[in-house]
């Protein structure tokens, strides 16, 4: 098993960049204490911030046209995993890894779950999948999984769904997160209130074997497979369901899975609001997909998230506890690299957040005074907290500039003759 990035490398990196972040860092905790901002507090908060790792995003993704493969990718959880503990090793941000069923499985979950506390990782949410068939699946997905027409075909996607709650109470997990691309192609395909009744029908069973700890995320999506409608399209279907369902159920907000120009970050404080956020999956769009890293095209969009996040925590909402994930395909880029990225770009968001001066912006608010509080949000947003994200990276032990140690190390490389390339291997997106 591969033991991740040499630890000597790692300081021999930050050593060189150690003079430029101590200046750097200094300079901005003076920044901040003219805006009476202690970074020492807000470096604090930082460093107990944490994104779980998809399991299917260490693979290369690829589109519905083609998919390249890269070099040396993982053949199995257990690489998969190996590829979670280097990002983890070198950003410090991402302690937990969320495993997707079936493409996870293996024979031996207590040696899996051993693998993970080796490399200092734990288990996110277990995500089911009943939008693919799978190897001597007795029924097809085809035309839809827990709401599909036939009984035999919804029972068989609910008891994978209890399989996953299974397998992640072994693992240690407490969250499922359920997403079905049902929906249809065709106007008049589907009769949209049955298909709801079916889903509710359908996740009533599932969230009926829920253990008491547990949580189950519903994750909405505007479209794609389906093309002409899906059953839980938006946090409206969502909510309903949730609601139905009880107070274990909540809304999963997938930052890609909504129509263009739709303010998300409003739909984050009405689900904060209703006590029903589950968490995010995190990643960024440009025309409708969801497949770009996040905050890679719209960072003010992903740190206005944050503000409602941390607007929240502040004001202590109650039963306020969202779960963080990335979601992310990633086409073009080293996985890894790309994750240990976005790892910090949504790091940055929230640090970026924590800077608002809530009783400023309170004020500016009930005074009317729209300016005042637009330049607010801009002033923290446009602080650069780079210095302090490296600070915590690096008094966790991890590398000040992730992806240089990275290449320095030659670990794709050594994947790649590790791992000879398999059929089927990479990833995927939901
Ligand atoms: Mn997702």
């Amino acid at each position: 098993m591969n033991t991740g990035i040499d630890a000597g490398l790692v300081a021999s990196h930050n050593d060189k960049l150690q003079h430029h972040l101590q200046n750097d860092y200094q300079h901005l905790g003076e920044q901040l204490a003219r805006r009476h901002i202690d970074i020492d507090r807000v470096r604090a908060q930082v460093a107990a911030f944490g994104v779980a790792i998809p399991s299917w995003g260490v693979g290369t993704g690829g589109t519905r046209f083609a998919r390249f493969p890269g070099p040396g990718e993982p053949r199995h959880v257990f690489d998969k995993l190996e590829d979670c503990g280097v990002i983890h090793q070198l950003a410090r941000a991402t302690p937990t890894v969320s495993l997707h069923i079936p493409w996870d499985k293996c024979s031996d979950w207590r040696e899996l779950r051993g693998a993970a506390t080796a490399l200092g990782l734990s288990f996110d949410a277990m995500n089911s999948n009943t939008f693919s068939d799978q190897k001597d699946q007795a029924h097809s997905y085809k035309f839809g999984s827990l709401t599909h027409t036939d009984a035999g075909t919804r029972a068989q996607a609910v008891a994978h769904n209890l399989e996953c709650i299974e397998i992640g109470r072994q693992l240690g997990s407490t969250a499922l997160t359920v997403w079905v691309g049902d929906g249809s192609n065709f106007p008049g395909q589907q009769h949209f209130r049955r298909a709801f009744d079916r889903y509710l029908d359908s996740t009533r069973q599932i969230y009926a074997a829920l253990p008491a700890d547990w949580r189950m995320f519903l994750e909405h999506k505007i479209n794609e497979p389906a093309f002409y409608s899906t059953v839980i399209q938006d946090w409206g279907s969502s909510y309903l369901a949730a609601t139905a369902l009880g107070p274990q159920a909540q809304c999963l907000v997938d930052l890609g899975h909504h129509a263009p120009n739709v303010n998300i970050e409003m739909i984050v404080a009405r689900l904060v609001a209703a006590g029903k956020l589950a968490g995010f999956h995190f990643n960024d769009s440009k025309y409708g997909d969801d497949d770009l890293d996040a905050g890679s095209v719209s960072p003010y969009r992903l740190f206005l998230v944050f503000n409602e996040l941390v607007a929240a925590a502040h004001e202590q909402v109650p039963g306020f506890d969202p779960a963080y994930m990335l979601d992310q395909s990633h086409n073009v880029t080293d996985p890894i690299e790309s994750l240990m990225t976005s790892a910090v770009q949504v790091q940055r968001s929230y640090a970026q957040a924590l800077l608002v001066d809530r009783d400023a912006l309170d004020a500016a608010q009930e005074a009317n005074d729209a300016m005042t509080a637009t330049h607010l949000l801009k002033a923290a947003f446009q602080t650069d907290v780079t210095p302090l994200l490296q600070q915590v990276r690096r008094d966790a032990g991890g590398a000040i500039d992730p992806v240089a140690v990275y290449r320095a190390s030659g670990y794709r490389r050594q994947a790649a003759e590790a791992r000879p390339a398999v059929a089927g291997g990479g990833g995927g997106i939901v």
